[in-house]
């Protein structure tokens, strides 16, 4: 939608280091990366944020959890663990308003975050 930097990743006028794409999905290495495994996973769809989400979303977040399991398989996070964050709102730090999946692991995460 408009300038969204992340729509424009999914149009690929804008490179990502893609690591799972379907229809309704696309995968990537987030670009300042705060852990040794750091991907962000998105809907295609133009959601801001979680305020945003209504039922008729819930097929497309569903298809982001179900394919978690196998990204992070690939990325060898499966088993040392790994965690799923999804920022909504300035308080979050949500920088980018376009739905998306923080996936984080390779190290020892710190909880509670900051
Ligand atoms: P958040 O702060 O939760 O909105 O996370 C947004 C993330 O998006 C942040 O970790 C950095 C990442 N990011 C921003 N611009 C780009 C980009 O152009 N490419 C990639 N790969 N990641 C980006």
């Amino acid at each position: 939608m408009g300038d969204c930097i992340f729509c424009r990743i999914v149009e690929k006028q804008i490179p990502s280091k893609i690591v799972y794409e379907d229809d309704s999905i696309l995968a990537f290495h987030d670009i300042d990366a705060k852990a040794p495994v750091h991907i962000l996973i998105i809907p295609k769809e133009h959601i801001p944020s979680i305020n945003d989400v209504k039922p008729q979303n819930c097929d497309v977040i569903a298809r982001i959890f179900s394919v978690i399991p196998q990204i992070v398989e690939n990325l060898g996070v499966k088993n040392s663990g790994y965690r799923v964050v999804a920022n909504s709102g300035s308080d979050a730090g949500q920088s980018v308003n376009h739905l998306h999946f923080h996936v984080l692991g390779g190290r020892t995460l710190s909880w509670p975050p900051g």
